[in-house]
This record gives structure tokens, C-alpha cells and sequence, in this order.
């Protein structure tokens, strides 16, 4: 098959779910087109069968704000025409959906017929999205797709209650690859003493994330027991959470690492992950530190209870209660036992959501699709 995707490129669980997918189909041999404004954090492009196209918008003096919307539309629109693409594949709704939406219907003009699969993730749909300046064209292009994706049953529930939508959605989980948390070498030394355990949090530091929980329950944390805090990622609220460290005079235990590609090298080294959000559709990011054995500490909010399971994998606490995230947290280190059953725990949850159990899902649904054209 021949697979547009259009995604974020950045560091966001919706760019990186579509880029592994990209490149999980490029490997059974389908032709991959990726189409976004800079090349995926995680995409390699010296690989077989894939494809990058830049959206690139001019600077014109005219445009106070770039019309990435339009130049995207005209991308999708050439990248089908010449990569004769059989299906588009869109990562969330804003602004892909609609300018999916708006190609499919040029390239009707030229007598071509691309079916528009569109997955929503999660802020478009439960912060951005639903904002009534988006409303009606998410709606509408929710609506008009060919197939529509939510990554958990609370996202789908969601967009149900938010937006006037009329069609089926479909669940389609998000998924990790095992493989590439196998065994391997791994600086725990680095960061760790004497088997001291290690705490970890990877995300875009955006508000919605509530580092500050994090930050604060650890404090609470480092009175009782000894550990580490390692919190990967880059955004706007890294300047704050470093100022917070600072006031609470914890910084010599907590390292910000910024970025890191190879997110699997920093879970290896951690035991325990700690993901305290507003609001998670999912949480790709515990689903990851799970498959690196790690026990997850998390808010109870959105889809992560359909990943961390209480008392499982892990421990649930209502959004924003600094305590209970702490005395769960100081429970898990003082038990190392139940610390280590509960990281064994979350690494088989980890496999049910493998690229191998997704995957197929994804492909049918591809099938279905295009057969529904001819139909
Ligand atoms: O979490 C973010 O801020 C990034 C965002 C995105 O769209 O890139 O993540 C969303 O999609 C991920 C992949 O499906 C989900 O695992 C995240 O839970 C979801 N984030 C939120 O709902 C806040």
C-alpha cells in the first residue's frame, strides 16, 4: 500500500505514535509518505520505503500569521497526485483533518479518490479542539472523514460529549514496540547509588502535564526514603519546574535532562514513572516506561487508567493530591518486593499494547477503507 501520514514532528505522543507506525508499515514493505513541516524526532529517513515531504510556508510580509494550513493542503494534494497514495492517514485533528479534508476534495477535481483516515490523540479534542474558535471545522472534519480513530475509550467518550459528532469512532489503542526495550546495557551507575531507586518523568513540560506534582510529592518523598528524580523533555514550563526545585531545595536530587531520542535509554535506568496530568487521553509515555519495567505513579484522569492499573502496574491518585502520589510513591520504595512485582506487572500490561497486537488493526482498518470506495 502506499501510506500518506501527516503528523506533528515534534516530541508529542501523537507525532511519535505516527512516526513508529510509519515506519513499523515501511518495514512489511508498504511505501510510507511522511508529510509535516520538519522531519519526525524518531524518523531515520535513510530507511527502505520511506518518504519525507516538507511543509514549507513562505514568509511573506503579508501573513502575520503563515497559512501552514494551506501550504499543507497543497502538499497532501501533490504528494497524492505523484506518489499515487492510496490512503492519507492523519495524527491529530488540528490542523490535519481538515486540511485532509480540503485536499480530498481538490483532488476529487482531478478525478482522484483518496480515502482520509483521521486519529484523534487527545488535546485536540479535550483542550484545543473543543475551544468554540476550532468547534465547527473539527466537527465537521471528524464528520467527513473516512474513518475516525480515538487512542482509548475515554478520548471517544469524549468527543462525543464535546463535539456534535454522527458517526462511529473506533478504538484503536496505542501501542510500544517491544523489541526496543529488550535487555541491553544501562547506565544506572549514572544516576544511582547503592540500588537507590530511580524516579523518572518524560513529557513536553506543558501545564496540563502538572509537573509541579511531581516535583512537590517528591519532596515529600525525600523525607522519608532516598531516590532520584529524572525528568526528561523540553517546554514551557521547564524554566518554572527548575525554579521550583530550586525553592524547595531538592535540585541535588533531581536532574532535567531536556530531549533525549532514545527515551528507552534514560526508562531503562528507572524503576518507578511518575505522570501526574490534568489530562492524559492515553499516556504513551507510562505505556513506554512500562515496557522498560517500570511501576507508574499517575493521576487517575482520561484514558491512563486503561494502561496504568491500580494496584497492578502501578498506583492511581485523583489529579493534583501531592500526598497520596507520595505516600504510593514512599509505599513502592519501601516494599522493594511489590516495587518489583509491579514492574513485572507493568512490563506484561506493556505487552498487550505491543506493535504487534496494534498493528494489524491499523492495516484492516487501511483494507476496509479502501474497499468501502469501490463498494
Ligand atoms: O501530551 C501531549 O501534550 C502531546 C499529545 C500529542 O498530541 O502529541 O499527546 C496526546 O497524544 C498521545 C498519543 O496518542 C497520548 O498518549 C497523550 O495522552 C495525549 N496527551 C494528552 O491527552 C494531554
Amino acid at each position: 500500500m502506499r501510506i500518506g501520514i501527516a503528523c506533528y514532528p515534534t516530541y508529542g505522543g501523537s507525532g511519535v505514535l505516527a512516526t513508529e507506525l510509519g515506519k513499523a508499515l515501511a518495514d512489511q514493505g508498504h511505501e510510507i509518505h511522511f508529510i509535516t513541516y520538519k522531519v519526525p524526532v524518531r524518523l531515520n529517513v535513510l530507511a527502505k520505503n520511506i518518504h519525507f515531504h516538507e511543509v514549507n510556508v513562505s514568509q511573506y510580509p503579508l501573513f502575520e500569521y503563515k497559512p501552514y494550513e494551506l501550504v499543507l493542503t497543497s502538499k497532501i494534494v501533490d504528494v497524492a497526485r505523484y506518489e499515487k497514495l492510496d490512503v492519507l492517514h492523519v495524527h491529530y485533528a488540528i490542523p490535519h483533518a481538515s486540511a485532509a479534508y480540503m485536499a480530498k476534495e481538490i483532488l476529487k477535481s482531478h478525478g482522484i479518490n483518496l480515502p482520509i483516515i483521521t486519529t484523534l490523540h487527545g488535546t485536540d479534542i479535550t483542550l484545543v479542539g473543543k475551544d468554540p474558535s476550532f468547534e465547527p471545522v473539527i466537527t465537521f472534519a471528524i464528520n467527513n472523514s473516512d474513518a475516525v480513530t480515538a487512542v482509548s475509550d475515554s478520548l471517544k467518550n469524549d468527543t462525543f460529549k464535546n463535539f456534535g459528532v454522527n458517526r462511529p469512532i473506533e478504538v484503536i489503542h496505542n501501542f510500544v514496540n517491544m523489541e526496543k526495550y529488550e535487555d541491553k546495557p544501562c547506565k544506572k551507575h549514572l544516576f544511582s547509588e547503592d540500588g537507590e531507586v530511580v524516579i523518572s518523568h518524560v513529557s513536553n513540560f506543558r501545564k496540563v502535564k502538572r509537573i509541579q506534582d511531581i516535583i512537590h510529592s517528591f519532596k515529600l518523598v525525600r523525607e522519608k526514603v532516598n531516590a532520584k528524580l529524572l525528568l526528561v523533555g523540553e517546554g514551557p514550563e521547564r524554566n518554572q519546574m527548575e525554579k521550583l526545585c530550586r525553592d524547595l531545595k531538592i535540585c541535588d536530587q533531581v536532574h532535567f535532562l531536556g530531549n533525549i531520542q532514545n527515551v528507552e535509554e534514560v526508562l531503562c535506568l528507572s524503576d518507578i514513572f511518575m505522570l501526574t496530568s490534568e489530562s492524559e487521553s492515553f499516556g504513551l509515555a507510562a505505556l513506554e516506561a512500562m515496557a522498560a519495567k517500570n511501576a507508574v505513579i499517575s493521576s487517575n484522569t482520561g484514558g491512563i487508567p486503561e494502561v496504568n492499573e491500580h494496584g497492578v502496574t502501578g498506583y492511581l491518585s485523583k489529579v493534583g493530591d501531592i500526598e497520596d502520589l507520595a505516600k504510593n510513591t514512599i509505599e513502592l520504595i519501601e516494599d522493594r518486593e511489590k516495587l518489583e512485582q509491579f514492574k513485572k506487572n507493568a512490563y506484561e500490561k506493556a505487552k498487550t499494547f505491543d506493535i504487534s497486537q496494534i498493528m494489524p488493526i491499523y492495516l484492516e482498518l487501511y483494507d476496509r477503507v479502501l474497499a468501502s470506495q469501490w463498494t
